[in-house]
């Protein structure tokens, strides 16, 4: 089904010359990747991601924790970047200097052809030393094979070959700072846009839920994508409801076209 734009949408886009996209978990949803709103399922049911996705509950049962992280990087694996990611790598092509900031810890944006997306909240193929010091990643980690099946396990975590301490997801966990630098990245880029397009995000986790705020702070002009109703409306000038997959191709054609490119 064809997505009828607003009026001037994709003049919006197609006249920016300053783009941050700002990505959240539905934009991978159509990937079959649960997003953070999706109930959990199998061992994890009984549990909420907010629960599992923070520091105590790793040091409490470092196997259950990890064995969700594997059978997430599992599924990833599995996953392909759907159309929602490929239109914003072609955000990229059409816009130079666009900048990706997602809060999504998979790979898939930049297996769309993404050049340096900003990962506020890591990544689930950066696994650590829970040392604060930064051993290198030479400490050996599940394929992922062994979690292939979709019930998922407890899988005991790797140790560093370095220290011998327990290796950890590489990802921000709720109570955590995020990267010093990525946050600092985001915030220039969001206070420097003339557009901000925000995808697929309830808009409701912190600091990350600010970027979108600092930009139409700065004067940006907010976009949203997001078949829900989300806190960010509010300072959206455009909002689009629907999937990523469906309306963010139709946007960056219409953009392309407005441009003048090929
Ligand atoms: C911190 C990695 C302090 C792990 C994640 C105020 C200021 C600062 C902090 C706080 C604050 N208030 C509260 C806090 C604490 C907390 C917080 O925000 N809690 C929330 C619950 C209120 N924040 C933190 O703890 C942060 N750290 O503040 O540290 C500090 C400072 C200095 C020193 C020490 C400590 C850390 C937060 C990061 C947590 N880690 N991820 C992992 O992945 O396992 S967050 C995780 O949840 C995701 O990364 C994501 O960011 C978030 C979920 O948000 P979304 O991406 O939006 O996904 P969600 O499922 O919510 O929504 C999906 C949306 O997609 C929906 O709107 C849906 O409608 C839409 N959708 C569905 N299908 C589609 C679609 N859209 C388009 N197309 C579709 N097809």
């Amino acid at each position: 089904m064809e997505t009828v734009l607003p009026p001037g949408a994709a003049e919006l886009l197609g006249r920016a010359r300053r783009v941050v996209v700002f990505t959240g978990a539905g934009i991978s949803a159509e990937s079959g990747v649960p997003t953070f709103r999706d109930d959990l399922t199998g061992l994890w049911a009984r549990f909420d991601a907010e629960q599992l996705a923070t520091p105590e509950a790793f040091f409490a049962d470092p196997e259950l924790v990890w064995g969700w992280y594997e059978w997430r990087r599992a599924r990833v694996r599995r996953a392909q970047p759907n159309a929602g990611h490929l239109a914003v790598a072609a955000i990229e092509d059409l816009i130079p200097g666009t900048v990706v900031i997602t809060q999504n810890v998979d790979d898939l944006h930049e297996r769309a052809g993404s050049r340096a997306p900003v990962h506020l909240h890591g990544s689930l193929f950066a696994p650590r030393c829970v040392t604060e010091s930064a051993h290198p990643a030479d400490f050996p980690t599940t394929t992922g094979e062994e979690v292939a099946d979709d019930e998922g396990g407890r899988i005991a975590p790797p140790r560093c070959v370095r220290c011998g301490a327990l290796v950890r997801p590489g990802v921000v966990w709720f109570g955590e700072a995020l990267p010093g630098a990525a946050l600092t990245a985001a915030v220039e880029a969001a206070s420097a846009c003339d557009v901000l397009l925000t995808i697929g995000t309830s808009g409701l986790v912190y600091p990350a839920a600010e970027i979108p705020h600092i930009a139409a702070h700065s004067g940006a002009t907010v976009m949203q994508i997001n078949p829900q109703p989300t806190p960010l409306d509010e300072i959206s000038a455009v909002n689009l409801r629907g999937s990523a997959a469906q309306i963010l191709p139709t946007l960056v054609r219409a953009a392309w076209e407005f441009a003048g490119k090929p």
